[in-house]
Order: structure tokens, then C-alpha cells, then sequence
């Protein structure tokens, strides 16, 4: 059986590309709907029906856990996407034993889309596991149309980055999460703005590791064989693999539309 992972376009591949390396002996099918992300200006109504209708699609390819590999639809709630499904559901993980790790003075930052910021979801979890930590949460809604567009290497790119990073060198943040899926894509021009003093971290890894540790829960973990990858996309197949190319080993992956 396979892994299904979901998100509103490209983003989730910077999380399949974790979970294959953690996971090299499952199966995955990856369902990024192209054809409508961004999902952030849409209606909650309108994405809850978007993402029912991925992870029915996904059921009828029987997985047996589905990674919701966004956080903009985590912040929504994995427990009410889970319906009536009998596999789990995992969400991206909001890091902050991670960011605290990281950050000997507690001074940290989050990036992540409007609606992710907006929920105070990260900051709240971050206060809670120390409440004297100090964070800096910074909605950056110039990235995801730029990392989509493919503009990796365009001073409008730069420019939002120094932008919104502006008010972590102000802080003297330490450590910064990439809470939203698409950042990963530009992870080292992010490093390159903030300097070899603060950390950047992608909450990719731990929450590969919840999801490894709800299959092995439930003794569906696999030990042997060569994993397959499926990328599906509801627009764009051929922009679709460009960008895969950036994250996955490309030949082992079958694309489809
Ligand atoms: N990749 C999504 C996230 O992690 O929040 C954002 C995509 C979107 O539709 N805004």
C-alpha cells in the first residue's frame, strides 16, 4: 500500500523528498493540485472541499497514511480532514523543540504564508514548550507565486527576502523555520541573506519522523524492497518535473496528470 502526500501545488515535493529519504522502501503517490493553488486566496469552505476531494482520490489508490505535506492546510485542522477514512492522517509539524535546539537566547522566526501566520499556531506552540522564547512570525505572500513561477534567481525573489528577513537581523533571531512547504526551494538564498549565524530549519524531518512513527504504531512500516514515486499534478506536468527535478532523484519518478 501506498503513502499518499497532498498539497496545494509544488511545495509538498520538498517533503516527499524527506519521507523518500527516510521511508527508500514505501511507495508514494504525490497529488499537487496545480490547476488551483494557491489555495490561500480561496475560501475555507472551498479548500476543505479541495482537499476531501484529493484525499478521497487518494483512498480509492488504497494508502495507508496520508501526509498532508502543506501547512497552510494544517493550520485548517488534520482533524477535520481526516473524515471517514481508515488511514491516519499526518500534518507538518510546527518544530519548535527544533527552533528551540537551535536557539541558545530563544530568539526565533517563522516564515510562512498569510493564512499560516494568521492562525498564531507556531507561536503559540513555541510559547508553550517555553514560554520565554521570543518570536518573530513573518507572513511572506511574495514566495510562493515567485518559487511556482520558477523565478529562482530574480531580484524580485532577492528583494522579498530581505524584505521580510528584515525584522530578524533587527532581532538578532538565531533560528528560523520554513513553515510553509514551498520555502524549502529557496532554502540556500534564505541561508545566504541571513548569514552563517542563524539557523534555517525545514520541519520536513520531524514531521517525516511523526509520520514514520504512526505507521510503525500500526505495524505498516515496510523493511524491504525499492520504494516507487508518483507525482501527480492537476496542471502544468511539464513545469510540474522541472521543479521535481530540484528535489527528487527525477528518473525513478513516474509523472502523471
Ligand atoms: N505549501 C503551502 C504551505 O506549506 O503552506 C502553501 C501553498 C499555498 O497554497 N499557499
Amino acid at each position: 500500500q501506498p503513502i499518499g502526500v497532498l498539497d496545494s501545488g509544488v511545495g509538498g515535493l520538498s517533503v516527499l523528498k524527506c519521507l523518500h529519504q527516510m521511508l527508500p522502501y514505501e511507495d508514494f503517490i504525490y497529488v499537487g493540485d496545480t490547476a488551483r493553488t494557491p489555495y490561500g486566496t480561496r475560501s475555507e469552505q472551498e479548500i476543505r472541499g479541495f482537499v476531501g476531494e484529493i484525499i478521497d482520490w487518494l483512498a480509492a489508490k488504497n494508502v495507508k497514511q496520508v501526509v498532508i505535506a502543506c501547512n497552510t492546510l494544517t493550520m485548517l485542522g488534520v482533524d477535520s480532514l481526516r473524515g471517514t477514512h481508515p488511514f491516519g492522517v499526518v500534518g507538518m509539524s510546527k518544530g519548535a523543540q527544533q527552533l528551540l535546539a537551535a536557539s541558545p537566547n530563544k530568539k526565533i522566526g517563522v516564515l510562512a504564508t498569510q493564512f499560516t501566520i494568521a492562525s498564531g499556531l507556531h507561536k503559540k506552540a513555541i510559547l508553550a514548550a517555553d514560554a520565554q522564547a521570543q518570536v518573530y512570525p513573518v507572513a511572506c505572500p511574495k514566495f510562493v507565486p515567485l518559487i511556482e513561477g520558477e523565478r529562482f534567481d530574480s531580484p524580485e525573489l532577492q528583494q522579498a527576502i530581505a524584505e521580510y528577513t528584515e525584522p530578524f537581523k533587527k532581532a538578532g533571531v538565531e533560528a528560523v523555520i520554513l513553515s510553509c512547504t514551498h520555502y524549502p526551494f529557496i532554502k540556500e538564498q534564505i541561508e545566504a541573506d541571513l548569514g552563517p549565524n542563524v539557523k534555517v530549519l525545514d520541519p520536513a524531518a520531524a514531521t517525516s519522523a511523526d509520520a514514520i512513527a504512526a505507521l510503525k504504531e500500526e505495524g505498516l512500516l515496510r523493511t524491504e524492497g525499492k520504494g516507487r514515486l508518483q507525482v501527480c499534478c492537476t496542471a502544468d506536468l511539464a513545469r510540474v518535473e522541472r521543479l521535481a527535478g530540484r528535489m527528487l532523484p527525477v528518473d525513478d519518478c513516474d509523472f502523471s496528470l
